[in-house]
Formats: C-alpha cells, sequence, structure tokens
C-alpha cells in the first residue's frame, strides 16, 4: 500500500482488507473511525505538510491535546516522510521555545487558545509555519486537510530513516531529543504484539497521553500492527475505564492508572472478561500487583521502557508474572547489567547499571554527538542509567537509578530543572528537589530551599513564579525551607538524607 515507506507499510498492512472495521471508537461520544477513516485522514494530513513545502528528515513539532487527528498528524507525518516531534501540552511557553530552537522543525502545530503566544516564540526560533489543532479536531490543519483528498502514497523512507523525536529531559537540565528510526518503531511494535499476543479481536482502552513513548508509540504502534482496536479516551478517568471495561480486552497504564482503579469498587466486576493489565513507565509496587491480584484474578504485566530504546523487557504472557520485577528481555533485545568503574558485564545477581541493545534503541541524540558518545557506546549498547540486577531465572530487577530523576504519575522531572531556576530566584541561597514516596504518582516532588541569610521567602510566591516558566506537573507539590543542605565531605549535597528526612511528607 505504501510499499516505499517502512513504518507506514507495515502499520497499514494489518488492516487492509478490514477497511470498515473499527479502529477506534471515542469513550466520550461513541463515534468510531475506520482504519480506512484513520489512514485516508493520514494521507490528507501528508499532502497538507507536502503542499506547505515540507521536504523528507524535516521535524514537525507538535504541541496540541489528545485527539484522532494527532494520531492522524503522527501517522500523515511519517508519510510525508517527514520526522513527528510531540510535546506535552503541559509546557510552558517558554519550554516550548527550548524545543522549537533546539529542533528547527519546519512546521509547528499548536492549540488555537496559544496560537498568538507560540506564533510569536515560533518566529523568535526561525519557524515560519505554524498550524493549529484542538483537542476536538478542529483547526486549520483539520480545515486544510479537508480540501486534500485521500489516496497518498507516502514518501520513501527506510527502515534507518528517522520517524520521531521524542524529547527527554537531562540530567543537566537540557531536554535531549531521542532520534527513533522507522525500524526502532516496527520492530519494537512487532516484539510487543508477539509477547502479549494481540490480534484482530483485541480492544485496548487507550487513556494515557499521545506524547511519550507509552501511549504514542506502545500503544498506537501496537494495536496498528495487530489491526486491533481502541477505546479512545481524551484523559484517565477512573469510572470512564471500568465502564468500559466490559467492551475490552486490553489496558496499559502508569502504576496511578492501577492505584487509582484499586479504589473503584466496580473493579472487580467491570474486569471479569479483561484479558490482559500491562503497566510501566514507573515501578508498579509489589502490593499493587497483590491487591490487583486479590481484587481482579489477574495477574498484572510489568514492562521496562525508556524513550531512547522504546520497550525493553516484559514479564511473560504464559509464564510467572513476577511482582517487582520487569521480567525478561524482548525478542531481539539484549539486556547486560554493567559495573559502572569499569564497565564489565556483572554475574547474574549482582546490582549494576542495566545496558541494552537491539533493534528498539535509538540512534543518538539530536544534535548532541557528545552527549550521544557518552551514552550509547560504539558496540550499540545504550547505558540506561537504571540499576538492576537479573535473578537466577533471567528475570531483570530494577532497583535504583544512577540518575537524579523523579518520576511522578509517570512523567519523569530532572531535579535539576527545578534547581537552576529556584536558585535563580531573589532570596533562595540554594536549593535540592527530590522526589519523596507519594500515595497516588509513586513519588512527589518535593522542593528543600536554603534561604538567604535574613530574607523572608514566601511558599507561594515562589509557586507563582514557577507558573510562567515550568509545566505544571514539574513544580514541587510541597516546599521546604530549611537552614543548610546536608553534604558530604566532598560538597555534594546528600539527597539520601533528605529524602529519609522528608520520607513521610505524603
Ligand atoms: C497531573 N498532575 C501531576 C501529574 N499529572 N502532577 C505530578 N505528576 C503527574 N504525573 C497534576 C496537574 O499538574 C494538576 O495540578 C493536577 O495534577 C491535576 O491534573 P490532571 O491533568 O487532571 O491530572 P490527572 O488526569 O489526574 O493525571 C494523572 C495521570 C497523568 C497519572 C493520569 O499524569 C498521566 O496520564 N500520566 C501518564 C504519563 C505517561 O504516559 N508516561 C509515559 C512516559 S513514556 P494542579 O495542582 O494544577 O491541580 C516512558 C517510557 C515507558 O516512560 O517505559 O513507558
Ligand atoms: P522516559 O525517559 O520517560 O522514557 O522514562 C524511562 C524511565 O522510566 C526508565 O529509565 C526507568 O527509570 C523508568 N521505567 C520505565 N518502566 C519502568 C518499570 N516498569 N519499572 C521501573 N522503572 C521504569
Amino acid at each position: 500500500m505504501y510499499d516505499t515507506n517502512f513504518l507506514a507499510n507495515h502499520l497499514r498492512a494489518p488492516s487492509l482488507g478490514r477497511d470498515n472495521s473499527t479502529f477506534i471508537r471515542l469513550h466520550e461520544t461513541d463515534n468510531t473511525i475506520s482504519f480506512q477513516d484513520f489512514f485516508q485522514n493520514a494521507e490528507r494530513i501528508a499532502s497538507v505538510l507536502i503542499n506547505s513545502g515540507i521536504q523528507p528528515g524535516d521535524r514537525v513539532a507538535v504541541q496540541v491535546e489528545k485527539s484522532v487527528s494527532a494520531l492522524e498528524l503522527y501517522m500523515g507525518t511519517v508519510l510525508a516522510g517527514s520526522i513527528f516531534l510531540p510535546l506535552n501540552p503541559a509546557y510552558t511557553p517558554a519550554e516550548i521555545e527550548y524545543f522549537l530552537r533546539d529542533a528547527r522543525p519546519a512546521l509547528f502545530v499548536c492549540d488555537p487558545s496559544k496560537l498568538e503566544m507560540l506564533t510569536i516564540v515560533a518566529e523568535t526560533c526561525g519557524v515560519t509555519q505554524v498550524w493549529t489543532l484542538t483537542g476536538e479536531n478542529t483547526g486549520s490543519l483539520v480545515e486544510a486537510r479537508n480540501y486534500e483528498s485521500p489516496g497518498f502514497r507516502g514518501i520513501k523512507r527506510g527502515p534507518d530513516d528517522l520517524a520521531a523525536i521524542l524529547y527527554t529531559s537531562g540530567t543537566t537540565g537540557r531536554s535531549k531529543g531521542a532520534m527513533l528510526t522507522h525500524r526502532c518503531l516496527h520492530s519494537n511494535a512487532e516484539a510487543l504484539v508477539d509477547t502479549w499476543r494481540f490480534g484482530t479481536n483485541d480492544v485496548l482502552i487507550h487513556a494515557l497521553p499521545i506524547f511519550h513513548t507509552h501511549g504514542l508509540f506502545v500503544a498506537t504502534n501496537v494495536s496498528l500492527l495487530s489491526g486491533s482496536s481502541m477505546i479512545f479516551m481524551h484523559k484517565f478517568d477512573t469510572d470512564g475505564i471500568c465502564q468500559r471495561m466490559t467492551e475490552a480486552s486490553v489496558l496499559m497504564g502508569v502504576p496511578t492508572f492501577f492505584n487509582r482503579l484499586l479504589q473503584n469498587q466496580e473493579l472487580e466486576q467491570a474486569s471479569k472478561n479483561m484479558r490482559l493489565f500491562i503497566s510501566g513507565s514507573a515501578p508498579l509496587l509489589a502490593q499493587t500487583h497483590v491487591l490487583w491480584r486479590e481484587r481482579t484474578g489477574h495477574a498484572i504485566l510489568e514492562r521496562y521502557g525508556m524513550t531512547e530504546t522504546n520497550m525493553n523487557t516484559s514479564n511473560p504472557y504464559d509464564g510467572e508474572r513476577r511482582a517487582g520485577t520487569v521480567g525478561f528481555p524482548l525478542p531481539g533485545v539484549e539486556v547486560i547489567v554493567t559495573n559502572q568503574e569499569n564497565g564489565q558485564i556483572l554475574p547474574s545477581g549482582e546490582i549494576g547499571v542495566i545496558e541494552v541493545r537491539g533493534p528498539n534503541v535509538f540512534k543518538g541524540y539530536w544534535n548532541m554527538p557528545e552527549k550521544t558518545a557518552e551514552e550509547l557506546r560504539e558496540d550499540g549498547f545504550f547505558i540506561t542509567g537504571d540499576l538492576g540486577q537479573i535473578d537466577a531465572d533471567g528475570y531483570v530487577h530494577i532497583v535504583g537509578r544512577n540518575k537524579d530523576l523523579i518520576i511522578s504519575g509517570g512523567y519523569n522531572i530532572y531535579p535539576k530543572e527545578i534547581e537552576v531556576f529556584l536558585d535563580g530566584l531573589d532570596g533562595v541561597l540554594e536549593s535540592a528537589v527530590i522526589g519523596i514516596p507519594h500515595p497516588d504518582f509513586g513519588e512527589g516532588v518535593v522542593a528543600v530551599i536554603v534561604p538567604q541569610s535574613g530574607a523572608k521567602l514566601i511558599q507561594e510566591d515562589i509557586m507563582l513564579k514557577l507558573k510562567d516558566q515550568i509545566a505544571r506537573f514539574k513544580h514541587p507539590k510541597r516546599i521546604v525551607l530549611i537552614d543548610e543542605l546536608p553534604r558530604n565531605t566532598m560538597g555534594k549535597v546528600q539527597k539520601k538524607i533528605l529524602r529519609e528526612r522528608f520520607a513521610r511528607l505524603f
């Protein structure tokens, strides 16, 4: 169908001949979108992009609310031979400026409510084309799409060409664009379809955001590659999920989804006919796994992935899904645990840095050859920064992180970014941002601030100043003022001590 475009061709093939079958059912309205509707709209969008002068390899940056049109834009961008670059709608204009300046997209799509402000930002970054798209499938992009006919056959792209760039925050506070090829995305979806036994009868509840690997690639590509369908929810909604479970077979979520669903009285009844529950993006507490099994009879299947690598490991479909582990390497993926100091492979059971190699691994960071060289070895192994071990039965355990990272409700937050901002505020001598166990988000952000001598810091003022600069989900849920940060003999802040001291803040 799109025979010269590697990814689009693979994702289209399973639904050929089933054109009128439902691909997406909208939770909110019950409207359906067939495979044909979806791909024809993607073809029309590809024509819009080509007519706008997009060239193969150009970046298309997108900051929009979740919608079917946004997914069609993803597919249209791939068909047009360009590179999809999704951005969290929660990002502030100040954050968007960084991404546009770094990625230099040929075209930017945003919500019309932000058009005025973001057009100024785009212009300062040299981005001349700005289109709009709403969460209700309207906007200038959709208007232009409606003038186009379907039938676009796809620009030639091979397995090694880039399909997407996803930004992941960096430990230095500077986000890095992970370059993902057509092969990365296709090979991973293929491994997951196989491992999780996805088939045309499956119905996935899609309640994840679509600007990250989980909701965009794992959920959507797996559905397309297996020719299955999705119930598409604009945002996570506990009651909505329980209501829809009776028509669905699979739910993919971050641990917060499962913790919240456990509080719903309907869970036992609702989950009766479900086939599979999959958790990832953050550690699932063994306690959640056990409680879920007691309530529903299902063992949640936990898997482990990253923006740079897609999915790496998964608990087995048939064998024992072991709580507190992320299972085995996926087909075609190698996982090793190495000594942090010398990079030597450690024997089974020893804790070290998890490294990953396979067709799933990204090509490098956009415009950051030094960072790429630091994290991606010449022999193809990617140094994840996660600490783990592989037990005698081959199950991978993640025991911690070698990177200063907080994962809150499945979103990554790099303390450095918040610390740099806080340290720049009047009256702040220094700060340390830490993640503390949180009953809903897994980890909650806490800012520990040392005021300058004599300064009177007001927490509400600090929160107000954060508002315009940093996305809301990254804001500290608590700010505590202390006289001095604990340091070791080298002068390094001992966050471990702070985490222990404030462990029961939530
Ligand atoms: C929302 N808020 C959060 C938050 N999400 N705060 C901290 N952490 C989060 N994750 C805040 C908002 O800023 C707001 O603050 C308040 O909570 C309510 O916002 P909301 O939008 O109504 O929240 P809600 O819908 O409840 O969202 C929670 C959530 C969502 C867990 C459903 O965060 C979510 O969908 N997370 C999934 C993230 C994900 O897909 N990660 C995959 C990354 S890929 P206030 O103060 O204004 O009220 C990856 C690789 C892999 O990691 O392995 O998959
Ligand atoms: P991201 O950069 O958003 O892709 O986040 C990737 C990080 O999420 C990984 O490096 C891990 O630290 C974490 N992660 C993903 N899945 C799991 C999991 N099942 N258990 C523990 N951590 C996970």
